[in-house]
């Protein structure tokens, strides 16, 4: 099993946490401080850095150092949500280099494998090459549950888009199973899948499944700023609830602007991850 993988599944039993948030907001230091609200109830922080103005590049005080050590204080992983789609010489350039130096500071990241297999070669190439070490000094947030129990491994992952949450997208089921077939393939690299439901069919498969595109049902919901679950938004982003996305499976529901838009983001994030966790303690075990 991918290092990660196994940290996060101890992770989400520790903090009976099966919740991911999306910081789908547009300013770094905004980023930080929704990092810190959330960070008791979730396992993973889904990030977008290039929405983001005011991204510091300082390697050892920068944005991304501070999220890291933000990480390490709540015991949560970084996502990088790049959706990385190129050639693989690229890609290994928009992964560790240019401003946001996604290798430094993202534990996961994710990429479509619309250019072929490749594309994970390189970004494990990549990944591979870099230092093993996260820059964390002095960047404010104590190593407080730094125990050795808690000690990151110092792999990356990355998650393969086989399925999206968006109306009428083209990822069909045989680009899934093609998906899945890459993954088998570089599962050093690979932990799993953003993905609808879970995918592993054989037995050494153990790959993770984060799903976005949820929301509370009207009468669980106490903010304006939610969209009813069977709905989509403007833009076709298709929503189901937390409990319907875990019963099914799935290891990790992701959510956005239900957290960041709710009036107290740190009591949703709460809420949501009760609503999860309840429906993973419900759910058979395998
Ligand atoms: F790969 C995907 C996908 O299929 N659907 C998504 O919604 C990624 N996402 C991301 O999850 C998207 O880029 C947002 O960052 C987030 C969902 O945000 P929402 O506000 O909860 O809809």
């Amino acid at each position: 099993m991918h290092p990660l993988t196994s940290y996060l599944r101890r992770l989400i039993r520790h903090k009976r946490s099966n919740l991911c948030v999306s910081a789908d907001i547009t300013n770094a230091d905004e980023m930080l401080a929704l990092a810190r609200a959330v960070g008791p109830s979730i396992v993973v922080f889904k990030t977008h850095a290039d929405i983001l103005s005011g991204w510091d590049p300082d390697p050892v005080h920068g944005t991304g150092a501070k999220l890291a050590a933000i990480a390490r204080k709540y015991l949560f992983l970084v996502f990088e949500d790049r959706k990385f789609a190129d050639i693989g010489f690229t890609v290994q350039l928009q992964y560790a280099g240019g401003v946001h130096r996604i290798v430094d500071w993202a534990h996961i990241v994710n990429a479509h494998v619309i250019s072929g297999p490749d594309v994970v070669r390189a970004l494990q190439e990549a990944a591979d090459s870099w230092g093993g070490e996260e820059i964390n000094e002095d960047v404010g947030d104590a190593q407080e549950s730094g125990s050795d129990t808690w000690k990151l491994p110092s792999k990356r992952g990355l998650l393969l888009l086989a399925q999206m949450t968006s109306a009428g997208n083209f990822l069909n089921e045989e680009y899934t199973s093609n998906c899945v077939a890459i993954a088998r393939q570089y599962r050093e690299f690979v932990m799993g899948f953003i993905a609808l439901k879970p995918l592993n069919s054989q037995p050494e498969d153990d790959f993770i499944v984060m799903t976005p595109g949820c929301s509370l049902p009207p009468e669980e919901s106490l903010d304006d700023s939610e969209f009813v679950p069977g709905s989509e938004d403007a833009l076709g982003q298709q929503y189901v609830t937390p409990k319907e996305l875990i019963l099914r499976g799935c290891d990790i529901v992701i959510v956005g602007r239900g957290i960041c838009n709710a009036t107290d983001p740190s009591a949703k994030a709460e809420q949501y991850r009760g609503v999860a966790w309840q429906a993973y303690e419900e759910r058979p075990k395998l």
